[in-house]
């Protein structure tokens, strides 16, 4: 945890982006040390021919901006490059048990890990191992292991190619424990969408944007989380596109805004309203809101029905295309406008007011994030999106869809190719052909099940592709204590976290190369590929030098565990590492309709796109049709264990100053507060209700009837603009307040944005 510093809360009157946003991105490169020309290697970022960007995942345009970049992917890219040194030295003088104690700032900031290095029980510190002496003894416990018992987690930064690798590894060894970052993420999308549109990922791509008459953004921060996006909504209010958002906390990006790249708004202090509607919903009061707008939507086209008018509701889509309408009025026709105003925290005008200009546009995009994904109804969430898009006949039409934001840079690739635990999802038929290999049948664990195995004794081996799970997870502690009893901890990082100085019984730290710098394999450079948001394919090659020259590739160290862990497989190992168009040319021959001629099409500028059979109403649902499911409630809480006028609801986000886990620094500028994490945002009437004042530090205590003790103290409460009943605070800071079972109904993404808790005096 960073520590506190001069603490300072004020409110953001500025817009987002701008000169605020230009001296930033200076400050961040001044900061991190930045070797080499950091402007040279930025002018490389998300171009054709440069690296993708490791920060967010948001489509890369075929025509980019001179500087296609935002102030936290500087930031991200200065993170990476920084000449600061993690070295066996420094290992040498500080042992796990004391780095325990360090703050993730602190362990973050040692710099980039520069060797292999092995847990040594007599002195408690990791020293320096080769990486053949590495490779073999991993190899060895790994076999000594019931496949069952061993995890492969990965994080979502890694490539394609690597991440076809490592699912294949997990595959040959005999599990499907292949859990991702998206678990905890954007899994209630993948199991939302394919039963509702027939595809996992999003219908919507950039060319969609200049299309579209209306958006609708819930529970997505693009202004710090998917920055480049704002260039796009900023053309689409300037043509007079209405963009309506839902999110209990006003965020400045979806505020106002000022083109960093625009010389005519850096000069001027000119800007762009970025929303027309801004309704602060209570946390976790989606379905309520959506359930609103659906049935406000119905009203309306009755209504212009009788009197004539052109109808709201595509009626010739929804015959033609669609199955369960008929349910789905009646159960709106059912749900009283009093139930929906009490689960959403609005007025009944208010969401008629949003439905007015939804139910007349002709193209609607609907854009959404973790606000909707990381609650217990989370997967109902995502199907109400659709349902509001499909009653309007917008989705498989040019300029409408639905718009998942995804979250790491290439989360949503590892996916298409292979890292999930659910084998159905992968083609067995093609890995026999290519490998002459049966994949294993049983389903594998998710990162909620990973955690529940690390506690319960039963995963007795955790290998990490990235990441830092024990931060990421919810009821930490507990996974902890698990984890310590383990066998066996591999951890492939750039960068040291919590999750590598808390060790196994054997652990490994492999410090890998990251995706700017150059991967040269016998001397040639290679290039890797990964997926964004928009379901586009794209080239990556680094642009600065290897931060040590003892690193190894993401591929060379995923063959290598393959190598001395696996028994005799067809699958060329040393071959592929030499040289990574072969893993392309197998990616390919696996997913024939998706990567064909991938060599060539990964440096058409803008990526080439994946077929998604949605995109031209191509239903692959059970029912043939796109379906209308009616959410099983209205309001998250049916079935909380605890209520009560004391029991407040926690959501927890991202600040401006973190990516994830890594916390580059202690301020959230866009939401006025300096200098600590450590704080409670809350409405002032509910301060006073509750017997506290504006700055009092508290303790916060989850109200959950598990016996299982969970608490954070320390925390100051900042007045703040959200609605009553909620709190908002900083993941991964108040992670230890989410019960590891309080997690969506269907996707087990843990409820990270809707945790029951009390306050007391500290
Ligand atoms: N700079 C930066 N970029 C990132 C990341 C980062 O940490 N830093 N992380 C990456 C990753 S992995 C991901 S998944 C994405 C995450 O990007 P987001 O999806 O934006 O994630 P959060 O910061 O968790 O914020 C969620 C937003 O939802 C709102 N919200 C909270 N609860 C609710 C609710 O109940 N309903 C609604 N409607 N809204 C709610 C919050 O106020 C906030 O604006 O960003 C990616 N990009
Ligand atoms: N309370 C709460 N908890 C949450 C969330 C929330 O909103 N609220 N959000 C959830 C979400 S959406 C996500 S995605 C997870 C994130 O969970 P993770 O993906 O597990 O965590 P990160 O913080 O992204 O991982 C950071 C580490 O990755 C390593 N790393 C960085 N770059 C590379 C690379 O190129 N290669 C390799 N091998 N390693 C690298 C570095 O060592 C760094 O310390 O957290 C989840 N947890
Ligand atoms: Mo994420």
């Amino acid at each position: 945890m960073a520590q506190d510093e001069d603490i300072r809360i004020e409110p953001f009157t500025h817009a987002a982006g701008g000169w605020t946003s230009i001296k930033e991105v200076a400050h961040a490169l001044g900061e991190a040390h930045i070797r080499l020309d950091g402007t040279r290697i930025l002018l490389k970022q998300n171009k054709p021919d440069g690296f993708q960007c490791v920060s967010c995942s948001w489509a890369k345009p075929a025509e980019p901006h001179a500087a296609e970049f935002c102030e936290h992917g500087a930031k991200a890219t200065a993170w990476e490059l920084t000449t600061d040194r993690c070295t066996p030295e420094f290992f040498a003088q500080h042992t796990l048990t004391e780095l325990e104690g360090w703050t993730d700032l602190a362990l973050e900031s040692t710099g980039r890990l520069t060797a292999p290095m092995r847990w040594d029980a007599a002195t408690d510190k990791y020293v320096e191992v080769s990486w053949q002496e590495a490779f073999a003894d991993i190899g060895q416990r790994l076999k000594a292991l019931e496949p069952k018992e061993a995890v492969f987690y990965a994080s979502g930064r890694a490539s394609l190619e690597t991440s076809y690798m490592y699912a294949l590894m997990a595959r040959l060894y005999g599990n499907n424990n292949l859990p991702d970052s998206s678990n905890m993420c954007h899994e209630s999308t993948s199991t939302g969408l394919p039963q509702s549109i027939g595809v996992p990922v999003g219908t919507v791509q950039l060319e969609d944007f200049p299309l579209c008459d209306c958006i609708f953004i819930m529970g997505h921060n693009i202004g710090t989380n998917a920055p480049r996006m704002l260039h796009d909504l900023q053309q689409a209010r300037e043509r007079g596109v209405p963009i309506i958002v839902f999110n209990p906390l006003k965020e400045p990006g979806l505020v106002r805004f000022a083109n960093p790249q625009s010389p005519v708004q850096m000069l001027t202090p000119a800007d762009t309203r970025m929303n027309t509607q801004y309704h602060q919903l209570k946390a976790g009061g989606d379905l309520g809101a959506l359930t609103g707008l659906c049935k406000a939507l119905v009203a309306m086209d009755d209504a212009a029905r009788e009197s004539g008018d052109d109808a709201i509701i595509d009626h010739d889509f929804i015959a033609q295309h669609t199955h369960g309408f008929e349910a789905f009025c009646l159960h709106l026709r059912q749900v009283e406008w009093p139930a929906i105003e009490e689960a959403s925290g609005l007025a009944r005008a208010a969401i008629e007011s949003a439905a007015e200009v939804i139910g007349r546009a002709r193209r609607v995009i609907g854009i959404y994030g973790m606000g909707l994904t990381q609650h217990k109804t989370g997967v109902a969430n995502v199907q109400m999106v659709a349902n509001v898009l499909l009653l309007g006949g917008h989705i498989g039409v040019p300029g409408a869809g639905i718009l998942p934001v995804r979250g790491h840079s290439n989360v949503q690739g590892q996916r298409t190719v292979g890292i999930t635990e659910k084998p159905e999802m992968v083609p067995a038929d093609k890995l026999k052909a290519q490998f002459g290999f049966d994949i294993p049948k049983d389903k594998g664990l998710t990162t909620v099940e990973t955690c529940r195995g690390l506690a319960a004794g039963t995963v007795k081996a955790i290998v990490s592709l990235g990441g830092n799970l024990l931060r990421a997870v919810p009821d930490g502690p507990r996974v902890e204590d698990g984890w310590r009893k383990a066998k066996l901890s591999v951890q492939v990082a750039t960068k040291l976290n919590r999750s590598h100085v808390v060790h196994a019984e054997a652990a490994y730290l492999l410090p890998c190369l990251g995706r700017i710098e150059i991967d040269r394999q016998g001397g040639i450079e290679q290039a890797v590929s990964m997926e964004d948001s928009t379901g586009c394919m794209h080239g990556s090659r680094g642009a600065a030098e290897p931060a040590s020259d003892k690193l190894l590739s993401e591929p060379a160290i995923v063959a290598g565990i393959a190598k001395a862990t696996l028994a005799a497989n067809k699958v060329p190992w040393d071959e592929w590492v030499a040289d990574y168009a072969k893993v392309r040319q197998a990616i390919e021959q696996t997913y024939p309709e998706i990567f064909h001629d991938f060599e060539q099409r990964m440096w058409q500028p803008g990526g080439f796109h994946r077929p998604l059979p949605a995109c031209h109403r191509e239903w692959k649902t059970p029912s043939g049709k796109a379906n209308f499911i009616c959410p099983p409630s209205l309001d998250e809480d049916d079935d909380m264990t605890a209520r009560g006028p004391d029991v407040i609801r926690l959501t927890t986000l991202r600040s401006f100053d973190q990516f994830n886990t890594t916390v580059y620094g202690n301020h959230d500028r866009f939401r006025g507060i300096h200098g600590t994490r450590h704080v409670l945002m809350m409405n002032d009437e509910d301060i006073t209700r509750l017997g506290f004042a504006d700055g009092q530090i508290v303790r916060a205590t989850t109200a959950s009837t598990d016996g299982v003790p969970r608490e954070v103290g320390g925390l100051r409460i900042v007045r703040y603009d959200i609605p009553r009943g909620c709190a908002a605070g900083y993941f991964p800071e108040l992670n230890p307040l989410v019960p590891l079972w309080h997690h969506a109904v269907g996707s087990q993404v843990p409820a990270y944005k809707s945790i029951p808790i009390r306050l007391s005096r500290m």
